[in-house]
């Protein structure tokens, strides 16, 4: 997985959406992902808009938006489908199928309907994949599964690393990639590694957060996925920086496959 390109990983991902986010990233040259952390929906919209042509993917969290609208989400699809990037909600699933089930398909975000991609914990184990799937009767979604945080003090350890990865390997058809922090699934060039945590010039927050740089995040711990967020949202100029990001991670990328 590490040396090949985007675009020859394609014929062996299984999942729909993982084929279209590495044509995506081939087309537009970027693998980059804004986590859009604003709480007030025309900033998310105004973010989506500026980053828009230099990110494969806009990472929400729909739940801290203190004026959600429907609307809102309708926008961003338009947003979405005119720059050509896919929508994440970071909702990091963690219960039991059932209430994963109507968490992800009911309830004022009404999360299936607009976004192409979720992420899940493992914690729960299986039932959450199956209850996703459920929902995805025509296999236009997928899953971005936890397998390692970028928190200090996790708890997650290497079994429940490695436990993770097998579900994720039952779960082909459904699992876009594993979110983590080191070079995992080296042998599963379907699976896309989103690794968070990436900034320039920091390398912690006070409540927790581990940054690294966007070289050290693709060339080192192997991801093909990098999500930046305040290095980008508390930038002034957020279209600059994106662009800024998008160049350093591309190059890191083309250095990582050569
Ligand atoms: N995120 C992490 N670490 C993880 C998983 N997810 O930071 O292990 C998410 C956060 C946030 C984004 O929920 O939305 O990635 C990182 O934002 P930042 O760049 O502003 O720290």
């Amino acid at each position: 997985r590490l040396k090949l390109s985007y675009i020859d990983r394609l014929q062996y991902a299984k999942n729909n959406v993982a084929k279209d986010l590495l044509s995506i990233m081939a087309k537009k040259q970027t693998n980059l992902c804004v986590a859009a952390d604003l709480t007030i929906a025309a900033d998310v919209l105004n973010l989506a808009e500026q980053v828009g042509p230099y990110i494969c993917c806009l990472k929400t969290h729909i739940d801290i938006i203190e004026d959600f609208h429907p609307n809102f989400v309708r926008r961003l699809q338009e947003i979405a489908e005119m720059y050509e990037f896919i929508l994440m909600e970071d909702r990091k699933f963690a219960d039991i199928g059932k209430t994963v089930q109507m968490q992800y398909s009911k309830g004022v975000f009404n999360i299936s309907s607009w976004a192409t991609l979720v992420t899940v914990h493992s914690i729960f184990g299986k039932g959450v994949l199956d209850a996703i799937s459920e929902v995805d009767l025509d296999r236009r979604r997928g899953v971005f599964l936890l397998a390692e945080a970028s928190a200090s003090g996790t708890l997650i350890d290497e079994k429940y690393t490695g436990e993770t990865l097998k579900i994720a390997s039952e779960y082909d058809d459904l699992i876009v990639g594993i979110v983590c922090q080191s070079p995992l699934f080296r042998d599963k060039p379907g699976f896309l590694q989103l690794t968070p945590g990436v900034q320039v010039g920091e390398t912690e927050d006070n409540l927790g957060q581990q940054y690294n740089s966007p070289e050290k995040v693709i060339v080192e711990k192997g991801g093909d996925i990098a999500v930046v967020g305040r290095g980008i949202t508390q930038s002034q100029d957020m279209r600059n920086e994106a662009k800024k990001y998008k160049d350093l991670l591309w190059a890191a990328y083309l250095k990582r496959i050569s």
